[in-house]
């Protein structure tokens, strides 16, 4: 091993000076991809935009930003000891407390020597010759390594629209998914914010406590459910931590790799009052679980209207006016879009200070000097938040100039949908593996044991390539195809591939339509892999 000095920071290499491998991110992805590098004896060095390690959460800093699936879950189970020394406080944790966990894996690791902050990939190119990639960060500095890794995250390449005028306003503007580090104080603020996806919905109760008024430009609403979120009790905890790994070990067994009460019956199996008696405890265990009440909810449309009439008879429960509570009412399929997990979101539809301002004809016309305007009226606001959303799945890997065999982009390969093979990997980009991405289940399930599976499938590959002497591993062109066709079949098989939501693209102008995730289940994703990778990496092309 040598060790190698560059303006970023010192890395440890290989005997030919070189790195085996960059990676791209330090969120869960990212760490973990460096903690079995290393464990497999390969040199690593990983680049982070921001300035420390937590990706998402990094980022992430809105008011409410919390996760929603269960934090006993949400977290690493490569090690025992992490997951017995690590206590989270509540159900689905904070922003806050996720972001204290990474930064003590980064720590607890040795993972920080490795990583250069506040350094954006932005051109990865492949040397045919050389079978190494070159990778280029903002700062100019170019580095090579064999392996170029990415763990850039589905929910990463913030979307902001244009609005005429937008300069003109002089109040202050805001991004949930860029918030400030020391977060915003609107007291006695007029705010305004635009979007009602999970950040606005995560954010609006909390904002609208502080604000002296709060509107929120809605031009699409979504389905929420209560997240029931509540603090962990001590005795929970530890019966979880008396077999954490049987808790685990049956999470991977189910379809989604975590575990929640789910119920394998149609709604037609039930009589209407035992349907809505099914209905009201999953009610109560709250956030993406309401799902498990039936196993036909997002495949069988009249199940799906069912559920959908009884969420809307929730609301009528909370919302006083009527006319809002119609305005707050999606006209599509249930959970089509990501089902959103609230507290206290209908609830501040309630209060005087909140105005709740429908968008969904002429839109958000212009921002003006003192605010914006919008289906004609002027508001006057001191701060403006942009809710709106993510290049989600692509954008985080199309951002970056990435060039394959024969001069081939990323955004020309990609130009008609993400084309992998099993999520991990990119015919024609040789030694470029993609984590947790478009292609793998990803969003779906639950993403750090998705970054751990992948991370376990990366490092077993390049030990295979060492030990038998390859320097290059391509996907086929035709396990490729074969994949996508899979990928497809998997969605054409859910409702959530029929509305229009960041899962098929349909948010960013010009993208095209395609159902980006995996969604034909967790065990049989898992089988695949495990198979390729049992049948001496079948579906690739290995050579050197
Ligand atoms: O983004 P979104 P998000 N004028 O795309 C609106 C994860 N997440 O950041 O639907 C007016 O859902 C847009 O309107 P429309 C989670 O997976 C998780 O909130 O295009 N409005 C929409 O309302 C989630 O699904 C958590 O009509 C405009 C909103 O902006 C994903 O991230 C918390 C507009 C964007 O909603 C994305 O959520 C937060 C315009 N010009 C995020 N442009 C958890 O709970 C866009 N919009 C774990």
């Amino acid at each position: 091993m040598m060790t190698t000095s560059s303006a970023a920071g010192t890395s440890v290499t290989n005997e030919t000076g070189k790195l085996d491998a960059i990676v791209v991110g330090a969120g869960f992805a990212g760490l973990y991809m460096l903690h079995k590098l290393r464990e497999a004896g390969f040199s690593a060095r990983v680049f982070e935009a921001a300035p420390g390690v937590g990706g998402t959460w990094y980022w992430n800093r809105y008011p409410g930003a919390r996760c929603d699936i269960e934090s006993m879950q949400y977290s690493y189970q490569f090690s025992e000891e992490l997951q017995q020394e690590w206590t989270w406080s509540e159900r689905y944790a904070s922003q806050p407390e996720l972001l204290a966990y990474i930064e003590h894996v980064a720590d607890r690791f040795d993972l920080m020597r490795d990583i250069t902050f506040e350094a954006r990939i932005v051109a990865a190119t492949f040397d045919e010759a050389a079978d190494e990639w070159e990778v280029e960060t903002d700062n100019g500095e170019t580095v090579r390594a064999r392996y170029f890794i990415m763990g850039v995250g589905c929910l990463s390449a913030p979307i902001k629209p244009k609005f005429d005028g937008e300069d003109s306003f002089t109040g202050e503007v805001y991004q949930t998914s860029t918030w400030p580090v020391g977060g915003v104080d609107f007291t006695g603020k007029r705010v305004g914010i635009i979007g009602v996806g999970s950040s606005a919905i995560q954010s609006v109760p909390l904002i609208a406590e502080e604000a002296e008024h709060l509107y929120v430009y809605q031009r699409t609403p979504n389905f929420v459910v209560p997240s029931q979120n509540r603090p962990l009790s001590a005795e929970e905890v530890a019966a979880i931590k008396s077999d954490y790994k049987g808790f685990r070990a049956k999470a991977y067994a189910g379809l989604t790799a975590f575990l929640f009460p789910r119920h394998d019956q149609s709604l037609f199996d039930l009589a209407p009052d035992e349907r809505r008696a099914r209905l009201d405890s999953q009610w109560e265990i709250g956030g993406l679980p309401f799902l498990g009440a039936f196993n036909d909810i997002l495949t069988n449309e009249d199940a799906n209207r069912e559920v959908a009439a009884y969420w809307r008879s929730r609301v009528d429960e909370i919302v006083k006016d009527p006319k809002i509570a119609d305005l707050l009412t999606p006209d599509e399929m249930f959970a089509c879009k990501r089902l959103c997990a609230g507290t206290g979101y209908y609830e501040a539809f309630n209060r005087d200070n909140v105005t709740l301002v429908d968008v969904r004809n002429s839109g958000i016309e212009c921002f003006t000097p003192d605010g914006l305007r919008a289906e004609g009226e002027d508001y006057a606001l001191d701060a403006i938040i942009y809710a709106t959303g993510f290049d989600a799945m692509t954008g985080g890997v199309t951002r970056i100039r990435i060039t394959g065999t024969g001069g081939q982009t990323i955004q020309q390969k990609w130009a008609d949908g993400p084309q992998t093979y099993l999520g991990l990997t990119i015919s024609g980009f040789p030694n470029m593996f993609n984590m947790v991405s478009a292609g793998s289940p990803s969003v779906l399930a639950t993403m750090v044991t998705c970054a751990e599976q992948h991370g376990d499938w990366i490092a077993h590959c390049l030990e295979y390539m060492r030990d038998n002497g390859h320097r290059r591993i391509d996907a086929t062109p035709e396990a490729e195809a074969d994949w996508v066709a899979e990928v497809n079949r998997a969605a054409n098989a859910s409702l959530r591939s029929t509305c229009d939501s960041w899962y098929v693209g349909s948010n960013v102008e010009g993208k095209a339509r395609a159902f980006a995730p995996y969604i034909g289940g967790w065990p049989p994703y898992v089988q695949k892999c495990s198979a390729v990778a049992g049948n001496g990496y079948e579906g690739f092309e290995l050579a050197g």
